[in-house]
């Protein structure tokens, strides 16, 4: 039962009084005093004998399996502290702790009630419970924000307890010390001034519990503050203004630069996205942006010429849409990638080739997209003709001739036009000009011949050709289409054209009429070749006809006169003798040369062998002497005999009387002569009256017909008369017995020879020609 009171005594330990009545003893005694330590005596304290404690098997009993904490000295009756006391470890948080033990005697049992109170001493220290604290405070924070930190522990109690807080000092936070309401104190960190994880990402701050002990004891904390990040940066680009300067035509996919910039937030915040926030049309076609790294990339042609400038700008954006932007500018650089080209302003063409050196026959233009070196242009053409650039004003040029033209020489000029730009490696281009040369009616026609020779026999047939002639000339079309005709002149005071004709075209000389050798042998005319230009260029050239003899005349015996004419008769005397001269047979032949070289026979004669005729002289010679027998009439007939193939002959009577007188000689008559010359005199008057009437009706004609015309623009004649429509140079002749105008015809010698100085008419009879000259109605 004193054990359970004992154990219940603790429960109701507030209610009792310390110095109770029944002989019970109490102590306040602090905690953790020495083994040994004497807290009083009980023996005086009891009023007990201390010698007889010993003898009375004093003894402290605890109650349960407590510990013996306290004892007693049996031979002093001391109250001893025998093991170490706790006062934390026995009673915690309790305010008041006390021990209680019983004093046991024997013989007599007595029991006494020994309580303790045990005091505590500041033995522990204010310990928080872990050794850091972390707080994670958003930047965002705004001043007064509060942050509970866990208070210390202090396992000592009442003013041994913790009792306040000291913060280090910083810039942020102060420490406001809160009691609660049990009574124990915890600090809170009162944000003083606000933060930025952009400049301090985490404070450490050192808390200091302290406690109401004497010493003072003092426990630490370190507070780690981490900054935690609020979206409150802007990514910020590296630069204001980002340049780069890149050559056209990069291929797609050349990393142009690469943007970055830094946002001071950190996660989601601090994680900046790219994109082109303003920007042409144009310039979105040509760049792309990687989002992420930020690097533009070439993605379109670049062309430096098209645009040489880029402006852009570039967005970043962090992930909670703060942004800020950039500009970007890209400059292209030229690259020679234009060739240059020519443009042909103006051309003359063709040239005429007379155009002195130094006319100006184009203008070309040259252009080169590119810039700067690459668009320096340098014109050329090829060496080896007439013609040269001569720069002007700008990137213009003058083609211009630098020497004579000659069109027979070389009438068509493929010039080569060649453009090189200063670029590296350099661009050219070239055209081809097509240049031709006008003709200019520069050289006359010339003959192929210095002079030309014509041999025509006589009795040649009346257009037939005689010769002809060449001309040339080199120039083009009607400059060098060249027209041959004759030059007026006379020939024994006759105009040449009634000899000959020439054919315009062709150059083939006619003959107009029928030669005869025997008239003349040779005369020279000029043929003039002129050409169709304008004005006109001519040549001309001799052309000598000679005239080749024909057998055409028959020896025409002058003596003895021709049969029926005259008789003569010579005289041969009676004592000639043999061998000599009786006469002579003198005969001519028109024509030349063999043709004309006679011979002589005796055909006949009546007493043959008595005379004889020299083959080439015609010496008639007596062969013999004459004798009586001989008759008196001696009569020879002598042929004359050319040597032309055939030949041709003639033949005579020669009369010759044997005898010495004349007398002798009966009939000797002379009749025909007065009646042959009254016959001439009859027909010279026929023919002049004949040629008047000719005449006279032909000067009719032509007045008729110049009446009837104009009779017909007067009254505007509807009627044609076809037969009265006369060619302008030709002359229809009326039937007067003379020309044959029933059947005449336009012998034109070559077909459309207009050109001709004359034409003629060719009757029905071939033979007879006419000549009409140039009557123009
Ligand atoms: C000029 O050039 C053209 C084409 O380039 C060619 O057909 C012609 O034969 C050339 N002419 C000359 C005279 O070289
Ligand atoms: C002939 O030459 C003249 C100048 O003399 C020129 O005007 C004309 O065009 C030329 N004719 C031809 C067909 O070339
Ligand atoms: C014929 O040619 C010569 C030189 O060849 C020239 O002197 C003369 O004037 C020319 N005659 C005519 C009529 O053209
Ligand atoms: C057991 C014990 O502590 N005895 C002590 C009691 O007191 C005397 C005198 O002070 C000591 O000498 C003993 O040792």
């Amino acid at each position: 039962l004193q054990g359970s009171g004992l154990v219940c005594g603790v429960a109701f330990f507030f209610l009792l009084p310390l110095h109770s009545a029944y002989g019970d003893v109490s102590y306040s005694f602090p905690e953790e005093m020495k083994r040994g330590s004497v807290i009083g005596n009980i023996a005086k304290d009891l009023g007990l004998e201390a010698s007889r404690l010993s003898a009375r098997n004093a003894r402290v009993d605890t109650e349960g399996n407590r510990k013996r904490y306290c004892d007693i000295n049996l031979s002093t009756g001391d109250f001893i502290v025998a093991e170490r006391v706790d006062r934390e470890e026995l009673c915690g948080e309790k305010m008041s702790c006390i021990l209680r033990f019983d004093l046991v005697l024997e013989s007599p049992l007595e029991l006494h009630r020994i309580s303790l109170q045990i005091q505590d001493i500041n033995d522990n220290t204010p310990i928080f419970p872990k050794d850091t604290i972390k707080l994670e405070i958003a930047e965002s924070a705004f001043k007064g924000a509060r942050f509970r930190v866990n208070a210390a522990h202090d396992a000592d109690i009442g003013q041994n307890a913790v009792q306040s807080y000291t913060l280090q000092r910083n810039d942020h936070f102060a420490l406001s010390v809160q009691t609660t309401v049990a009574g124990s104190k915890y600090g809170e960190l009162v944000l003083d001034k606000e933060l930025d994880r952009e400049q301090q990402q985490e404070l450490k701050l050192l808390l200091t519990a302290v406690d109401g002990g004497t010493p003072q004891r003092s426990g630490t904390v370190v507070i780690h503050v981490t900054v935690l990040d609020a979206n409150d940066n802007a990514p910020v680009f590296n630069q204001a203004v980002y340049k780069a300067s890149l050559p056209e035509n990069s291929p797609l996919g050349t990393l142009v630069l690469t943007v970055s910039s830094t946002d001071a937030d950190e996660g989601m915040n601090g994680e900046v996205t790219y994109e082109f926030s303003r920007m042409s049309d144009k310039t979105r076609k040509v760049f792309t942006l990687n989002h992420v790294t930020g690097e533009m990339t070439v993605a379109g042609a670049l062309d430096y010429e098209d645009e040489s400038k880029y402006e852009m700008f570039i967005e970043g954006k962090d992930g909670y849409g703060l942004s800020s932007d950039t500009k970007v500018i890209i400059d292209i650089t030229d690259v020679n990638d234009n060739a240059p080209v020519i443009y042909l302003q103006s051309l003359t063409n063709p040239i005429p080739e007379n155009a002195s050196p130094g006319t100006e026959v184009g203008i070309i233009n040259v252009q080169d997209r590119d810039s700067e070196n690459n668009r320096q242009v340098r014109c050329s053409i090829q060496q080896n003709v007439p013609f040269k650039l001569v720069p002007s004003i700008k990137n213009y040029y003058s083609l211009v001739t630098t020497g004579e033209l000659d069109r027979e020489l070389v009438s068509d000029y493929n010039i080569t036009i060649t453009a090189t730009d200063e670029g590296s490696p350099p661009l050219s281009s070239s055209k081809s000009v097509q240049l031709s040369v006008a003709d200019v009616n520069d050289n006359p026609p010339v003959f192929e011949e210095q002079s030309y020779k014509a041999h025509v026999t006589e009795n040649n047939n009346p257009g037939s050709s005689v010769c002809s002639v060449t001309a040339r000339d080199p120039d083009w079309r009607q400059n060098g289409t060249v027209i041959y005709s004759l030059l007026p002149g006379e020939v024994n005071g006759v105009p040449v054209s009634s000899f000959l004709s020439v054919n315009g075209e062709t150059g083939v000389i006619h003959a107009v009429r029928s030669f005869d050798y025997e008239q003349f042998r040779s005369f020279k005319v000029h043929v003039v070749a002129r050409d169709n230009g304008s004005p006109p260029l001519s040549s001309n050239v001799t052309v000598s006809v000679f005239i080749t003899d024909v057998n055409d005349n028959s020896p025409q015996i002058l003596y003895p006169a021709p049969e029926g004419n005259s008789f003569m008769t010579e005289l041969v005397p009676k004592a000639a003798h043999g061998g000599s001269l009786v006469s002579k047979v003198i005969a001519v032949d028109a024509d030349s040369g063999q043709n004309a070289w006679l011979s002589y026979h005796i055909v006949k004669s009546t007493d043959p062998g008595l005379f004889t005729i020299a083959l080439h002289s015609g010496e008639i010679r007596t062969q013999r002497d004459i004798s009586e027998s001989h008759s008196m009439k001696q009569n020879l007939i002598v042929s004359v005999k050319d040597n032309g193939q055939p030949s041709h002959s003639a033949t005579c009577t020669m009369y010759l009387v044997i005898s010495d007188n004349l007398a002798e000689v009966p009939e000797l008559k002379d009749l025909s002569y007065d009646e042959s010359n009254s016959k001439l005199t009859s027909y010279l008057i026929i023919a002049l009256v004949s040629v008047s009437t000719f005449f006279l009706t032909f000067i009719i004609v032509i007045l008729a017909v110049r009446f009837c015309r104009r009779r017909k623009l007067l009254f505007d004649g509807a009627v044609a008369i076809p037969s009265a429509y006369l060619p302008p140079n030709y002359a229809e002749v009326d039937g007067t017995g003379t020309l044959q105008s029933t059947y005449n015809y336009d012998a034109y010698l070559t077909a459309g020879s207009h050109t001709s100085n004359f034409k003629f008419i060719r009757s029905y009879n071939d033979n007879t020609l006419m000549l009409v000259f140039g009557f123009e109605l």
